[in-house]
């Protein structure tokens, strides 16, 4: 028998051991999720599904690297091929954008979109100076300066000035006029435009010549559509901005993170050392280590999103998306802005009188995944008057324009059955609704309905066909 010495730490078995013989519990909770994404209709317009190679990229020995710093300037010995998989990102980065490398730069560590923002403020501006972005209410993000009356809310609104602009109440549509206006009075430094729930194109000339009026930066974080700006399906915010900070899992289609591009060169004195500003808030004012299988998964799906099937897909989903509103507009339905230019569709249920928490909560009992979401002139953020959809994920499983019309049928066989129980349950709070809604017949049956046309299309990045059905 081998002799071991006193001090050697015996080898843990479980290091090598699979997840589903060593942790069970986990392993069947994400079986049941493959199974809950394979089964139902996924129209949350901030997700998407990968694919296969993103996965084993993000699933890889990378996560046990550290890499504080730059390619070929790390704090951490051992980084040589790290430093090739973060340089490869970057390139593709800039060609999936159609870039050149000479005008502008792109730090590919961000952990996700809302650091990348974060840092992105940190580079441009000093503490308590003034931001303008899209209100919350009016579909805008979080980290765009939001407050309420009463709090701030995010750390962009607690460490910044914010003013938020909004959009015109009576066509959905962003007020310029009255963001020039406010802008004159406010004087921002940043003027951000992007958007969660805003299913309109942004006129970008527009506010660059607000944000001149004032020497500010325009900043556009495209984290909804920047899969259509990589596949020219949606106006390219580079031509005009000094900085662009996306997400890359939505529309991109890649892993969980964050990506902020950055002019290296122009004539703007604000600009002055951008790539140094931007590099240096990310690390190490905002952030440590980069997640390096997450920055390798990037890479790959930048890679797809430079391909000619991925320009065929992006067009799908905008076509998809508007086949979509087309059809709920059939059904009498109102949708804001009365359409779509991009991948989301913003569903205005205040004319039905049933709120989005109930519509979305009598979905996800259907298998049906959508978002409750503000739509402008709600008065409470608790119980917003409508619901956000989006494209990207189903078009990713090869769904047509005409599936995305079954799917608007689905969608109004729950609004149907949610304004039945609501008038037969005698209350308007959602708790008794939930409660109205066990055992209801016509649910069960809508359940069986999705199930069973969902599981008829492919699944990307994971085999679905071994998937054992969840129970209710
Ligand atoms: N939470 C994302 C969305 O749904 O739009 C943005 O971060």
């Amino acid at each position: 028998m081998a002799s071991q010495s006193k001090s050697a730490a015996p080898f843990n078995a479980f290091l090598n051991t699979p997840l589903a013989s060593y942790d069970p519990e986990i392993d069947a909770l994400i079986e049941k999720e493959k199974y809950r994404q394979f089964s139902g209709l996924e129209l949350i317009a901030s997700e998407n599904f990968t694919s296969q190679a993103v996965f084993e990229a993000n699933g890889s020995c990378l996560t046990n690297k550290y890499s504080e710093g730059l390619p070929g300037a790390r704090y951490y010995g051992g980084n040589e091929y790290v430093d090739q998989i973060e340089v490869l990102c970057q390139e593709r980065a800039l060609a999936a954008f159609h870039l050149d490398p000479k005008e502008w730069g792109v730090n590919v560590q961000p952990y996700s979109g809302s650091t990348a923002n974060f840092a992105t403020f940190t580079a441009l501006i000093n503490p308590q100076d003034r931001i303008m972005g899209l209100d919350l209410p009016s579909g805008g993000h979080l980290t765009h300066g939001y407050q309420t009356a009463k709090k701030k809310i995010s750390s962009s609104s607690i460490y910044f000035q914010s003013m938020p602009y909004q959009v015109d109440t009576a066509t959905g549509y962003i007020d310029y006029d009255r963001l020039e206006a406010n802008a004159k009075l406010f004087r921002p430094k940043v003027l951000i435009c992007g958007a969660s729930a805003y299913p309109r194109e942004w006129d970008y000339s527009r506010l660059r010549s607000i944000a001149d009026q004032h020497d500010a930066y325009l900043m556009m974080d495209m984290a909804h559509i920047s899969g259509l700006v990589a596949a020219r399906e949606a106006a390219n915010p580079f031509e005009v901005c000094d900085v662009v900070t996306t997400t890359t899992h939505k529309t991109l289609r890649g892993p969980r993170a964050g990506l902020i591009f950055f002019r290296r060169h122009s004539d703007a004195a604000r600009n002055k050392d951008l790539e140094s500003r931007i590099n240096q808030a990310v690390f190490p004012s905002c952030q440590g280590g980069p997640h390096n299988n997450t920055i390798a998964a990037v890479a790959v799906a930048l890679k797809q999103a430079a391909s000619p099937e991925f320009v065929a897909y992006a067009k799908a989903v905008r076509a998809n998306a508007c086949r979509l509103g087309e059809a709920l507009v059939g059904y009498g339905y109102k949708l804001v802005t009365g359409g779509t230019d991009n991948h989301s569709v913003l569903w205005d249920l205040r004319p039905h009188k049933v709120t989005g928490s109930k519509i979305e909560k009598i979905c996800d009992l259907a298998n049906i995944t959508i978002n409750k979401n503000s739509v402008h002139g709600d008065v409470s953020a608790v119980t917003p008057g409508g619901v956000r959809l989006g494209a990207s994920a189903l078009t990713s499983r090869s769904f047509t324009e005409d599936d995305f019309v079954r799917v608007a049928e689905f969608l109004h066989r729950a609004v149907q059955i949610a304004i039945e129980v609501q008038s037969s349950c005698g209350s308007r709070l959602l708790k008794d609704f939930i409660k109205a809604l066990d055992g209801h017949a016509a649910l069960a049956q809508l359940r069986t309905d999705v199930e069973a046309f969902a599981t008829s299309f492919p699944m990307p990045g994971f085999d679905a066909s071994n998937l054992k059905p969840n129970t209710h």
